[in-house]
């Protein structure tokens, strides 16, 4: 389907509660905020880097709310590098295993099985995705 607002809705109504929250259905409102989210970043996510894709998937740790989790995303995304994406935001119960995984609870976290890393701190992650995918 087309149309974010009415893909939000089935969303909720499938897998949700049913209702979409406030914050996402107040359509004019909610475009504009995440218009302004995005006016931050000009550019950042729109336009692909060339790259030598991965052969197997990474494993991205994230929350969307997180701006170290969007840096890392967006390198992702202009890479074209396919990922796993789990989100782990405040309260989800999904955080005890990544704890328990990672060592802390912090994110971004990502996982490459291509090279046997695994990372914290999106400036180190962004610069190893550069390093080791990026075509320069
Ligand atoms: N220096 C780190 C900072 C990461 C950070 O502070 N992440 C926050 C989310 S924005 C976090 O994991 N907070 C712990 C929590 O959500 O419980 C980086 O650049 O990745």
């Amino acid at each position: 389907m087309y149309e974010s607002d009415d893909i939000n809705r089935y969303l909720f109504k499938q897998y949700g509660t049913g209702s979409v929250p406030f914050m996402l259905s107040a359509v004019p409102l909610t475009m504009l905020m995440v218009s302004l989210a995005s006016l931050t970043r000009p550019g950042r996510g729109s336009f692909y880097r060339k790259s030598n894709p991965p052969d197997q998937l990474l494993e991205l740790y994230s929350y969307e709310g997180s701006p170290f989790c969007r840096l890392v995303r967006e390198t992702l995304s202009e890479l074209e590098i396919p990922y796993l994406l789990h989100n782990i935001a405040q309260g989800s119960p999904r955080r005890e295993a990544f704890v328990a995984r990672a060592g802390k609870m912090m994110v971004p976290y990502l996982v490459d099985p291509n090279t046997q890393t695994s990372m914290f701190e999106s400036a180190d992650i962004v610069a190893y995705l550069k390093q080791t995918y990026a075509v320069d």
